[in-house]
């Protein structure tokens, strides 16, 4: 396993983005960097020709994308994060006992702000010494390794630039990890997506390591959508942001105006759906896609699922996947359920 070195005063300055080092406990990995950019494209084709048409919301995260998601974790509607950060208080030091962790990975980290919850039950424990984020988004790694390593001083970040259903294998392999899966991300995934998914982390972890998963509780709808439909329109932004994207990666010509953003909520399916919804009739082009689109006024693009679940949903989707549920924590608010799983 190549680990980040101890400090070396030769390591090369952080700021120059170096992919050995970049600093003398931070280092990056970028195995993003070399997905041809036809991946992309036929990705977004077998999307855009599904129906409805869909685009994968991961493609809402590039740099404008990951600031209006923090936007969203400040709005009032939008309890998860707040509801998983108070969770997290409560149970951060029996996490961090019940595991022995030492070493912290976490996928889809974002901007790492309730993992520094975990990390500082770990430094409370002389546990703390390795931390691994893995995100589509270059930024928000480097800047979450920037601050953490700048904030324990015992800390090393391996950080790992990569998609979470192809790039797993980067994830470095040292003992007595913690892997946390946050935020209710797991619900974006659509089911057998999500059971895949798993099985592929737990065949990166050993028997007995844990796993610290996030999901959002079913619950009043009304709480649900109002959490999708902020009055500050952020979340409607986000939505509308990802047509951005497209255009910019493909050359397309959504015509971005013309769309509103819906987020209402599927009983049956137990999910908030993120739709696009074409306002006009309106031709697309999408060269690099080889691919002309006719959106009809009135027809919608699903962005996002956002699948909630109770404890029996959760248990069944960890239990498909190769893990036991030894703990359903909700807390005080019961608003946002975390498992804690062990690789069987
Ligand atoms: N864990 C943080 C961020 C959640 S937002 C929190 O709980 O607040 C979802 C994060 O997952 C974003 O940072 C996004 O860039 C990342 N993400 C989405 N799809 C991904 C994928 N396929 N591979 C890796 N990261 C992904
Ligand atoms: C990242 N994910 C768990 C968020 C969610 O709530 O499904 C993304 C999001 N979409 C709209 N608001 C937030």
């Amino acid at each position: 396993m190549d680990r980040p070195e101890a400090p070396d005063p030769e390591a090369p300055d952080p700021a120059s983005g170096g992919r050995r080092g970049g600093g003398r406990r931070i280092r990056v990995d970028h195995p993003l960097e070399a997905v041809d950019r036809r991946h992309v494209f036929a990705e977004l084709r077998a999307g855009l020709t599904e129906t409805p048409c869909r685009i994968p919301s991961k493609y809402f995260y590039d740099d404008l994308g990951s600031d209006l998601f923090e936007r969203i974790t400040e709005q009032p509607e939008y309890y998860p994060t707040r509801a998983e950060a108070a969770l997290l208080r409560e149970i951060a030091d029996d996490v961090v006992s019940r595991t022995g962790a030492r070493e912290l990975v976490e996928i889809g980290s974002g901007a790492a702000t309730k993992t520094r919850i975990l990390l500082d039950a770990m430094e409370r424990a002389g546990q703390l010494h390795l931390y691994v984020p893995m995100d589509v988004s270059e930024g928000t790694v480097r800047r979450a390794a920037r601050e953490l390593v700048e904030r324990y001083p015992t800390l090393s970040v391996h950080g790992v630039v990569g998609d979470f259903m192809a790039h797993l294998g980067q994830i470095p392999d040292p003992d007595e990890r913690l892997v946390i899966f946050l935020g209710g991300t797991i619900g974006n995934l659509e089911p057998a997506t999500a059971r895949s998914f798993l099985r592929s982390l737990g065949s990166q972890m050993h028997a007995g390591e844990h796993l610290l998963l996030g999901v959002d509780r079913i619950k009043d709808p009304a709480v649900l959508e109002a959490a999708y439909n902020d009055a500050a329109g952020v979340t409607a932004a986000f939505n509308l942001n990802v047509l951005t994207v497209v255009n910019r990666l493909t050359g397309s010509d959504f015509d971005v105006a013309s769309f509103r953003h819906r987020a209402p909520w599927n009983a049956e399916k137990h999910r908030i759906e993120m739709w696009l919804v074409a306002e006009t009739a309106q031709r697309v082009r999408l060269p690099a896609l080889e691919l002309e689109l006719d959106v009809a006024a009135g027809e919608a693009i699903l962005t996002e699922i956002s699948t909630k679940y109770d404890r029996v949903l959760a248990a069944s989707l960890l239990d498909d996947s190769g893990f036991g549920m030894e703990r359903w924590y909700t807390g005080s608010e019961g608003l946002f359920g975390l498992c804690l799983a062990v690789r069987r």
